[in-house]
C-alpha cells in the first residue's frame, strides 16, 4: 500500500531555512502541515533503496552530529553490525536506535523548538535511521521537565503510527518499527549517552566506561545508535533531495545547514538556521545586534561547555574546524552572548555551580573539584580578597581545574574546566580587579563589580 501522497511535491531550495522553514505556520506540528510540505517522502524514498543505501547516502552527504562532538552520522550508523539482506535478520542480536532528546547544555535551545514546531521531521528521520541500521526498536529520550514538548511528540507518534509510517509493516514495505517516547526525570547528566541508556534501562544516571562505545554495546548490551535530536531530523531532507542538494551548503568538512541558537545581550534572541561556517558578525546581523548603546564583551560558540571567545573571534567560521582553530569547540552551536556590563567571574561562577550540581558523583575529580572550584570562585568574586588571598585564590582555582580536565570520568568535567580556563586566557585582570573595595555582591547579591 504504497500510495502516493495526494499533495504536489514542493521544490527546496539549496538554502537554510530548511529545519525551520515552516515553524511559524498555523499548526506546524501537524501530520496534514508536515505532509503537505513533503513530508514522509524522505521514508518512502529510503524505503525504496537498501538499508546500506540509506547508511552510504547519508555518509556521502557528510552530516555531522549536531549534539556536540560532530561525529559523522553515517559512520556512526555503519558501525551496527549488520545481517545480509534488506530484511531484519530474526536471529540476529537486536540493535536499536536512541534519540538522545535531553538538550539541557547551559544556552542551548534549538532541539526542544524543533520537536514543538515540526515533531514530524524527528519522527519521520528516526523511522529511516531505524530502517538504515535494521532496527525494530527506536526511543526518545526526552528531558522530563518539557512537558508540552513531550505531549507534541507523542501525539505525532499517534499520528504516524495511524498513518502507517510506524508500527507493521510500514507503508507495505514488510519492515517493523516501534518508536517509543520516554520521558526522562531532568538530569545533565542524561544527555550523556551511556548515562542515558542506563537511565533508559531504569537505572541512575551515571556514564559508562567507554569503550565499548553503544554501537557495540548499548541499550541492554545490544549494537545502539544514540543521535541527537536536530542529527536525526536532518535526514529526511537528505533523502528527499540528495547528496548534492546538502553538501551545496555549508563547507566541505562542515556541510548542510544547522541551528545556532542566539541568548543573552542580543536584540533578537531565538534561533538561526544557516549554513555551517556562517560567523558571528553575521548572526548578528540578523539577530539585531548587541543591545542598543553596548558591546559584545565575550561569547560561546556551544554553550557553557565550549571555551569562551571574544570580540576578536567575530569573524571565526562556525564549523567544527574553524571553531577549533580558535581555540574553542563548535558545541550544540549555542551562541551566548555577553556584553561589557557582565562581569566575567560571576558568569562563570553560575556556570561552575551548574555543573557542581549536575557532577552526577563517579568520578573524584569532578565531585570533588567542581565544589572547590565554585568555594574559590565565590571566594574571588566577594571582593574580600586582598592582593596575596586572590592570587592564592587564582592558584588554587587553576590547579583544582587541572585536576579535573583531562582526568575525569565523562565530557562534564571538561566541560566544567573550559569557563575557567578561557576566562583565565582572556579576563584575567578582571579576576585581580576583584580585590578593588566594593566589588563583591550587593545586599541583594546582584554582582556590584563594574568591569
Ligand atoms: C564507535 C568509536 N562510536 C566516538 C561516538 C560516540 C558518540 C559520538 C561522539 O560528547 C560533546 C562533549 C560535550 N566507535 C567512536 C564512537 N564514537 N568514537 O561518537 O563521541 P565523543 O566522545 O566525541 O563525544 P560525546 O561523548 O558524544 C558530546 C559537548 O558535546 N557539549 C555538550 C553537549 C550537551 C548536550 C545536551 O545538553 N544534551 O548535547 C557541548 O559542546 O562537552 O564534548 O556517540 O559513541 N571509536
Ligand atoms: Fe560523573 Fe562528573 Fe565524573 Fe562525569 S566527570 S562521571 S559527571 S562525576
Amino acid at each position: 500500500d504504497r500510495r502516493p501522497t495526494e499533495y504536489p511535491v514542493e521544490d527546496e531550495p539549496a538554502a537554510p531555512p530548511v529545519l525551520s522553514r515552516h515553524w511559524a505556520e498555523p499548526g506546524s506540528w501537524t501530520l496534514d502541515n508536515y505532509r503537505r510540505h513533503n513530508g514522509y517522502r524522505g521514508l518512502r524514498a529510503a524505503l525504496d533503496m537498501a538499508p546500506d543505501a540509506v547508511i552510504e547516502a547519508v555518509k556521502s552527504a557528510g552530516l555531522r552530529g549536531r549534539g556536540g562532538a560532530g561525529f559523522p552520522v553515517g559512520l556512526k550508523w555503519s558501525f551496527i553490525p549488520q545481517s545480509k539482506g534488506d530484511a531484519p535478520n530474526p536471529d540476529a542480536p537486536p540493535h536499536y536506535l536512541v534519540v538522545n532528546a535531553d538538550e539541557s547544555e547551559p544556552g542551548t535551545c534549538k532541539d526542544m523548538p524543533l520537536m514543538l514546531a515540526s515533531p514530524h521531521a524527528l519522527v519521520e528521520g528516526a523511522i529511516i535511521a531505524a530502517y538504515a541500521i535494521r532496527a525494530r526498536h527506536a526511543f526518545i529520550y526526552l528531558r522530563g521537565e518539557v512537558v508540552g514538548v513531550l505531549r507534541r511528540l507523542r501525539q505525532a507518534v499517534d499520528e504516524a503510527y495511524a498513518a502507517g509510517y510506524l508500527g507493521h509493516n510500514i507503508l507495505g514495505s514488510g519492515i517493523d518499527v516501534d518508536l517509543v517516547v520516554h520521558a526522562g526525570a531532568g538530569a545533565y547528566i542524561c544527555g550523556e549517552e551511556t548515562a542515558l541508556l542506563d537511565s533508559l534501562e531504569g537505572r541512575r544516571g551515571q556514564p559508562r566506561l567507554r569503550p565499548p562505545f553503544p554501537a557495540v554495546a548499548g541499550l541492554y548490551a545490544s549494537p545502539t545508535v544514540v543521535n541527537n535530536v536536530e542529527s536525526i531530523a536532518s535526514v529526511p531532507a537528505i533523502l528527499r533531495n540528495g547528496i548534492d542538494w546538502f553538501r551545496a551548503m555549508g563547507t566541505e568538512k562542515s556541510p548542510g545547514f544547522t541551528l545556532y541558537s542566539l541568548s543573552g545581550h542580543v536584540n533578537h534572541p531565538g534561533q538561526y538556521e544557516a549554513p555551517l561556517g556562517i560567523t558571528l558578525r553575521q548572526l548578528l546581523d540578523r539577530a539585531g545586534g548587541v543591545r542598543e548603546g553596548h558591546h559584545l564583551k565575550f561569547w560561546t560558540p556551544g554553550g557553557s561547555s565550549t571555551p569562551m571567545l571574544t570580540a576578536h573571534h567575530l569573524d571565526v567560521p562556525l564549523d567544527y574546524e574553524g571553531v577549533a582553530e580558535a581555540g574553542s569547540m563548535l558545541g550544540t552551536k549555542a551562541l551566548q552572548i555577553f556584553d561589557e556590563t557582565t562581569c566575567v567571574v560571576r558568569a562563570v561562577l553560575r556556570w561552575t555551580e551548574f555543573y557542581a550540581h549536575e557532577s552526577c558523583g563517579k568520578c573524584t575529580p569532578c565531585r570533588e573539584g567542581t565544589y572547590w572550584l565554585v568555594q574559590q570562585l565565590r571566594a574571588i568574586e566577594s571582593g574580600d580578597l586582598d592582593a596575596d588571598e586572590m592570587s592564592a585564590a587564582l592558584e588554587v582555582l587553576s590547579d583544582v581545574t587541572t585536576s579535573i580536565v583531562g582526568k575525569s570520568f565523562c565530557a562534564l568535567g571538561d566541560g566544567a574546566g573550559s569557563p575557567i580556563v578561557s576566562a583565565l586566557t582572556y579576563f584575567r585582570d578582571e579576576f585581580l580587579a576583584h580585590t578593588r573595595p566594593g566589588s563583591g555582591p550587593d545586599a541583594r547579591g546582584r554582582c556590584s563589580f563594574d568591569p
